[in-house]
């Protein structure tokens, strides 16, 4: 079977970019993959976190995972600081990865503007980091949205310029992004993406977000002066509406626009927030559920790490080993 490597940071609560752009994927692609889902939580760290909240979104996104439907029998389900050789790769492949790769990466340049002074070394690193996430698990594919696929084409290029400079090391993985979710954009600022460390909480739609919530921020969702429901980069609100439509419904955006003709946007967005409403509220009371019964939870990250860790433990070693270190 081939090999899914995905995971989501702890870094706020999960947005509907997040289960559009990827768990909604991983479903799809679980029973043919032997898939890997993790929770990244060394990858939150690059920014400031609450450790309390930081331990409450770890365990809020295994639940969503499993809420959404990974099954946890099928899957290997963990969280990243579980698994030390993730951090050890990490270092190893920074010493194979230049300065100026790294400079160009666009989500760092975002990042590092909005945080002017107070840029970590490790939001500098982070894409070093999902590669070692990555290439430690032999992945072939990464379901990820868009906005990941600069930080994949340079896994990529790591891991050629490692088994170029020893021997075939690593598998060169490949992205999977989705084709109408891949980016979900800010629902006050459709040229900016969702984004869960998003300041405005009226441009994300969160997925334990309460019905009246989503309503009402998809109610004031920023449209244009058009008037009519067309896919068209000249309306990139309705664009956004069309594709978060588009995903949930499976209609492809020309049937949205058929569908809406004459009809005008009030009638359109509540349709759009009454499917999102749909589509999550399952997940929210299976949430909840999971929630409540730590134990079980516990059981599916202690079973997954332990897989998860014998798997990666074998790749650092072959790389330490090419790279000239004693085994012991
Ligand atoms: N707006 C989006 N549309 C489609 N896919 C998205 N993803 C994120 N935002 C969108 C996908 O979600 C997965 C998890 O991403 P992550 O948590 O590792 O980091 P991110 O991409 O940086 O996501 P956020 O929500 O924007 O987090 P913050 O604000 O903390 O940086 C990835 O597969 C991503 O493509």
């Amino acid at each position: 079977k081939k090999v899914i490597f995905s995971g989501i940071k702890p870094s706020g609560d999960l947005t509907l970019g997040n289960y559009l752009g990827a768990i909604k994927n991983w479903i799809k692609l679980q029973d043919e993959y032997d898939s890997y889902f993790c929770v990244v939580d060394l990858h939150a760290i690059t920014v400031r976190q609450e450790p309390a909240l930081l331990r409450k979104r770890t365990l809020e996104i295994l639940a969503i995972y499993i809420a959404s439907g990974i099954a946890p029998e099928k899957n290997t389900l963990f969280i990243q600081s579980h698994v030390p050789a993730h951090s050890e790769a990490a270092w190893l492949l920074n010493c194979f990865t230049y300065m100026g790769e790294l400079s160009r990466m666009t989500q760092y340049k975002d990042k590092a503007q909005k945080l002017g002074e107070s840029i970590s070394a490790g939001l500098f690193n982070y894409p070093v980091l999902m590669a070692a996430d990555i290439l430690l698990y032999n992945t072939d594919l990464v379901p990820v949205g868009k906005d990941q696929k600069q930080h994949l084409e340079l896994a990529r290029d790591i891991a050629i310029r490692f088994n170029n400079l020893y021997s075939p090391t690593f598998k060169v993985p490949e992205a999977y992004i989705p084709e109408r979710a891949a980016k979900i954009m800010d629902l006050q600022d459709p040229s900016k993406k969702m984004s869960k460390s998003e300041d405005n909480p009226n441009g994300y739609i969160l997925i334990m977000d309460p019905p009246e919530v989503i309503r009402k921020k998809i109610s004031r969702a920023v449209t244009d002066t058009v008037g009519v429901v067309r896919y068209s980069d000249e309306q990139p609100g309705i664009k956004n509406l069309i594709n978060i439509l588009s995903a949930i419904t499976n209609m492809t955006p020309e049937e949205i626009e058929r569908r809406y003709e004459g009809s005008g946007y009030a009638k359109f967005k509540e349709d759009v927030a009454e499917a999102v409403i749909n589509e999550l509220a399952p997940i929210q009371n299976k949430v909840k559920e999971l929630l409540d019964d730590k134990t079980y939870l516990e059981n599916i990250y202690k079973k997954g790490a332990e897989k998860a860790n014998y798997v990666a433990t074998k790749t650092l070693r072959k790389m330490q080993r090419k790279i000239g270190f004693i085994i012991k």
